[in-house]
């Protein structure tokens, strides 16, 4: 067996890894076991006059070959084109897509760049991984430099629907990329039928089986495969006895008041402000909670130099304010709004701590949080999550309490539904949904990807899936 080599838009430190998240884990699990290389982007930036200069660092069996971007390519390549116009898009936030040429121009070239990085260490029978919407044009540019080995795609985010993805400049190019990767692997079932239905509407490619197209003399496997959490990781850092459980147990019994928990990146794609909205509709339509619920909203910073994200940030901390200053008591308020980053070892008690989950992203690729809470849940006392049926996640968690997030009182009665669900009710849907999150973990993720990816028959893999 070859070696695994995994492409990247950024990778993580292998020398600490106890803060990485799901993807992280599973990547890093993978590499261990096969031996290999993680390329990609070392997060700084720097000036065209700067010389940039490749970072080649190993750790046991494993290479990281790391370089800066530049200060244009920061902007055209990462903010740009794959920030301002794929991510958008693909999102269905076409209001919000801002195209030009430069940024394409530029988001080839920054893939060129990587590709040109990464081809001298390559070896004939490596296998090739390749991570989301960055770099859609990294197989095509490897087999211009002539490498024959077998190369993989996987989107962490949605796919969108064939009138959408047709309505990205340049997307005849974005699809001939695709078709250059040996396996293009999706989150979700729903993806997989958008872009066969994009394929159908949009180009000659023969669509021979769910599983298998056909474009001149290649075959592309396509398949499912969504990603999952190191659950083994979350339930030990969540069951941790700790002061926030100890307040919560506290909250719960001698106070009656209970703690609702959201926590993203603040990104437009996640709904922030509706879900903020449905929970002042919550305390409206049920006023004698007033007093006892406590919304806590976890929000880490993102992509701030892009204007919409700085919007939504400005519009969730007015919102806050104003459901505050109309609720609040001397003795309570309901929102408690934090925009940072938090700590693995903070945010899984917390997590546990909350009678409610609250996920409610207007469209997410996956949702890792939405499993996150349920691997934190203390089966003798479980919390209830209510999820955006925009979430890839939906598709696996049925369980939860699925929700329009647009419908802001629908997501409102969801809420007064959960604080009312009866102990049993949520031990035998927690119980059902842990399963389904300890089966399709971090590590069976990157497993039936790779055995995909290696063995040109994810159908079994997928067969798995259903
Ligand atoms: P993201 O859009 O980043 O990922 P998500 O899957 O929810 O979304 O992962 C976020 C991660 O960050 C989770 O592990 C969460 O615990 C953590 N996190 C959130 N808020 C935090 C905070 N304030 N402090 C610290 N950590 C925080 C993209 C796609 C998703 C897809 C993943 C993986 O958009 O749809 O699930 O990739 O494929």
């Amino acid at each position: 067996m070859g070696r695994l080599v995994v492409i990247s838009n950024r990778t993580a430190n292998l020398g600490k890894n106890t803060q990485i998240g799901g993807l992280a884990v599973g990547i890093v699990d993978a590499l261990k076991a096969q031996g290999g290389l993680w390329a990609g982007w070392d997060g700084s930036v720097v000036g065209a006059e700067e010389t940039a200069t490749t970072k080649i660092q190993t750790h046991g069996n494993v290479t990281s070959l790391t370089a800066p971007l530049t200060t244009e390519e920061h902007e055209k390549y990462y903010l740009g084109f794959a920030n301002k116009v794929l991510w958008p898009a693909f999102h269905y936030r076409l209001d919000l897509m801002d195209y030009r040429m430069e940024f394409v121009d530029c988001y080839s070239a920054t893939n060129a760049k990587f590709a040109e990085m990464v081809s001298p260490h390559l070896r004939d029978d490596d296998v090739i991984w390749v991570h989301d919407y960055h770099l859609i044009p990294m197989a095509a540019e490897l087999r211009k430099r002539g490498h024959k080995n077998r190369i993989g795609f996987f989107l962490h985010i949605p796919f969108p629907s064939a009138d959408i993805f047709s309505a990205v400049p340049r997307h005849e190019w974005l699809r001939y990329c695709l078709l250059q990767f040996d396996l293009i692997g999706f989150q979700t079932i729903n993806d997989v039928h958008n872009f066969h239905r994009y394929l159908k509407e949009h180009s000659d490619a023969a669509i021979i089986s769910p599983e298998l197209v056909r474009v001149n003399d290649r075959t592309i496997h396509i398949g499912h495969f969504p990603i999952g959490i190191d659950v083994k990781q979350f339930a030990k850092v969540s069951a941790r006895t700790d002061d926030t459980i100890e307040l919560e147990r506290m909250r719960r019994t001698v106070l009656k008041r209970f703690q609702v928990i959201s926590a993203d990146r603040l990104d437009y794609s996640k709904g922030l402000p509706h879900r903020m909205k449905a929970f002042r509709k919550f305390l409206e339509i049920c006023p004698e909670y007033q007093g006892h619920a406590d919304y806590l909203q976890i929000a880490s910073p993102s992509r701030e130099d892009v204007t919409a994200y700085s919007d939504i940030k400005a519009e969730l901390e007015q919102l806050a304010g104003a459901v505050n200053g109309r609720f609040a008591d001397f003795n309570w308020a309901p929102v408690q709004y934090i925009n940072r980053n938090i700590p693995r070892e903070k945010l899984a008690p917390l997590f546990r701590a909350s009678l409610i989950g609250l996920v409610t992203p207007l469209r997410d690729g996956m949702n890792l949080v939405a499993k996150e809470y349920i691997a934190a849940q203390d089966n003798k006392d479980p919390g209830i999550l209510i999820l955006s049926k925009f979430a890839g996640a939906a598709e696996e968690l049925s369980e939860a309490l699925i929700v329009n997030p647009y419908d802001i009182s629908e997501v409102a009665h969801a809420l007064k539904t959960a604080v009312t669900m009866p102990l049993e009710e949520r031990q035998l849907r927690h119980r059902k949904l842990l399963k389904r999150v300890i089966d399709r973990d971090a590590q069976w993720w990157q497993r039936e990807y790779l055995h995909a990816l290696q063995h040109g028959d994810h159908h079994s893999a997928n067969e798995r899936v259903a």
